[in-house]
C-alpha cells in the first residue's frame, strides 16, 4: 500500500529560523515553500533524497499562520518537535479506505490538497499508537517498491 516515507512533519515557531538551522547544521536546502491556508501553515519542504519529479523524501517544516490551527495547538501543548509522519502511496483514496476498514479513524473524508500539488489524508493519532499519520499521493509518479522490500 505504501512505497516510502514521503515526509516527516516538524512543528516550529519560526520557519525561517528552522530553515536556517537545517541548512547550516546539515546542509539541507529548501526545495519548495508554500502557504496552505486550509491546513493553517506556512511550510518549507527540504528534500532528503530523490528528485521533485517523484519518489523523494522530505522534511516538512511547519509554522502556524493561525492560533486555532492544528500546528498552533500542538506547539502550545508540546512545544517544537516532530508533529507527524507521512507515507507515500499511489492511491490515497484507496489507502484511506483500506485503513478505515481496519478500524482507524480517517480525519479527511475526501483527500485534501497538500504540499507541491499532492493529495493528503490524516489518520487520528489515537488510533495509530500516538503518531499523527498522513497519507500522501504525490503529484509525480510513485516509484515501484524494490522487489523483496
Ligand atoms: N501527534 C500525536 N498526538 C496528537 C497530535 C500529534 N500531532 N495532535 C494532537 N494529539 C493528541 C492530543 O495530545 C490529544 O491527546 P490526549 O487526549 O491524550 O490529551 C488527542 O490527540 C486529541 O487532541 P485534541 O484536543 O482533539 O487535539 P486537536 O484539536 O489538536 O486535534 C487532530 C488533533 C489530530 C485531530 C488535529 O491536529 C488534526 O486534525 N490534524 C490533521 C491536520 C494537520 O495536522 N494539519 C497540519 C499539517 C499539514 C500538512 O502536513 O500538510
Ligand atoms: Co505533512
Amino acid at each position: 500500500m505504501f512505497t516510502r516515507i514521503d515526509h516527516v512533519g516538524i512543528a516550529c515557531r519560526d520557519l525561517d529560523a528552522a530553515v536556517a538551522f537545517y541548512r547550516s547544521t546539515y546542509g539541507f536546502e529548501v526545495a519548495h515553500e508554500e502557504v496552505n491556508e486550509e491546513q493553517g501553515v506556512r511550510e518549507a519542504m527540504l528534500r532528503v533524497n530523490g528528485t521533485d519529479d517523484g519518489g523523494a523524501s522530505y522534511l516538512q517544516l511547519l509554522e502556524p499562520i493561525r492560533d486555532d490551527s492544528p500546528v498552533a495547538r500542538f506547539l502550545e501543548r508540546n512545544g517544537e518537535g516532530v508533529h507527524h509522519v507521512a507515507f507515500g502511496t499511489g492511491d490515497v483514496a484507496g489507502a484511506s479506505a483500506a485503513v478505515a476498514g481496519r478500524g482507524v479513524r480517517v480525519l479527511d473524508a475526501e483527500p485534501r490538497p497538500g504540499s507541491m500539488g499532492s493529495r493528503i489524508a490524516f489518520l487520528h493519532p489515537k488510533d495509530c499508537g500516538g503518531v499523527l499519520t498522513e497519507l500522501v499521493q504525490a503529484a509525480g509518479p510513485e516509484p515501484d517498491r524494490e522487489p523483496g522490500s
